[in-house]
């Protein structure tokens, strides 16, 4: 009995696998936009079509290996502004950049995603780059729920810098961590409000530190903040032996900027060097893969078997625990597949 909803999938006939596969690997920008929209759909037999698609990447993967890098920090602080001189500066240096923004503003409304696509103005024009904006809508801890999905597209397509910008929502955002090699936290001169209104979760998944709008008679505050930061960070344990920078610039200015690249040049080889970067990576398959089973198990009982409404009726009506509810329908689950 299959118990993925997704296989054996009805395949839509429409979809010219091999035409999209060809499409993505050729970096044609209307494929790959076609292919995410495909990763990022909940229909059944698109979930189905996108595991083809992405197993077809999976086995031929790209030669040349990619550098994934989540932006994380609170709303304005500057993200989006940083991506637009960051994903230049890497074009520069002859690469491909590509953004997947989580846009904070609006679930409904598309003009709030172009305005943030407008914030990286200069850099949506360059045939480099390709920015994806994401409604916050299906966002889990500031990141949305398909980003492995499409960071693997990305990949595919030749993109060997990408970007995951955060929705900027506090403790949530950790999970950015789970999909990157390494986190770019933004933090802003509020001196010692700043250090406290970040949340210890945000601080510790950061590998690196910026602390952004340090220009005008911002400056004296900026670098207090970073020497709190600096004295904050020094109370968490790290398992290795990396150490956390904390800069300090301006994403208007670009004073200090260099500075910026040079740390994640620095951040990216060093977790290569040591083979962090692949330990990290092998991780976030396996987190991922139990991530995918616990949704597609989810949404299976939820759709697919007699067992759970009943079961489900005695854990709200009180008459069996949720712990005892599930045992019984894990039970089930596994006499049925004997
Ligand atoms: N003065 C100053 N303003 C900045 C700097 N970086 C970003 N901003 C401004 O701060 C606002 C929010 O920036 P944005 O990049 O959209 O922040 P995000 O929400 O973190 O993506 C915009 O008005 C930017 O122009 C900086 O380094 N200095
Ligand atoms: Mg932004």
């Amino acid at each position: 009995m299959a118990i993925n909803p997704h296989f054996p999938g009805q395949a839509k006939q429409q979809v010219d696998m091999a035409a999209l596969e060809a499409g993505v690997r050729n970096g044609n920008r209307q494929a790959l936009a076609q292919a995410i929209t495909l990763v990022e759909s909940e229909h059944v037999e698109d979930r189905s079509l996108a595991a083809m698609l992405l197993s077809r990447f999976t086995q031929d993967p790209p030669a040349e290996p990619s550098f994934r890098l989540g932006i994380t920090g609170n709303p304005g602080a500057g993200k989006s502004t940083l991506i637009e001189a960051l994903g230049q500066h890497w074009i520069d240096q002859g690469e491909k950049v590509a953004v997947l923004a989580i846009d904070p503003s609006s679930s409904q409304h598309f003009g709030s995603i172009l305005g943030d696509k407008t914030r990286m103005e200069q850099l949506s024009k360059r045939e480099e780059a390709f920015i994806r904006p994401s409604p916050s809508a299906g966002a889990l801890g500031g990141i949305h729920r398909h980003s492995p999905e499409v960071i693997a597209l990305f990949e595919a397509a030749g993109y060997r810098r990408i970007i995951i910008e955060t929705v900027g929502v506090g403790q949530n955002e950790t999970s950015v961590q789970n999909v990157v090699d390494l986190t770019l936290l933004i933090a802003l001169p509020g001196a010692g409000d700043e250090v406290q209104g970040l949340k210890r979760g945000v601080m510790e998944a950061a590998d690196l530190l910026w602390v952004n709008k340090a220009d005008g008679d911002r400056i004296p505050a900026a670098k207090l903040a970073a020497n709190q930061l600096k004295q904050a960070l020094g109370l968490f344990h790290r398992e290795d032996d990396y150490v956390v920078e904390v800069l300090v610039g301006s994403a208007t200015t670009k004073d200090g900027m260099s500075g910026l690249w040079e740390a994640l040049d620095r951040g990216m080889r060093w977790g290569i060097g040591t083979g962090r970067t692949q330990e990290r990576r092998a991780q976030q398959r396996e987190k991922r893969l139990q991530e995918l089973v616990h949704l597609g198990l989810w949404q299976w009982s939820l759709t697919q078997d007699d067992h759970w409404q009943p079961i489900r009726n005695k854990v709200i009506s009180g008459e069996l625990s949720p712990a005892e509810g599930a045992l019984e329908f894990l039970r089930h689950l596994a006499a049925k597949n004997r």
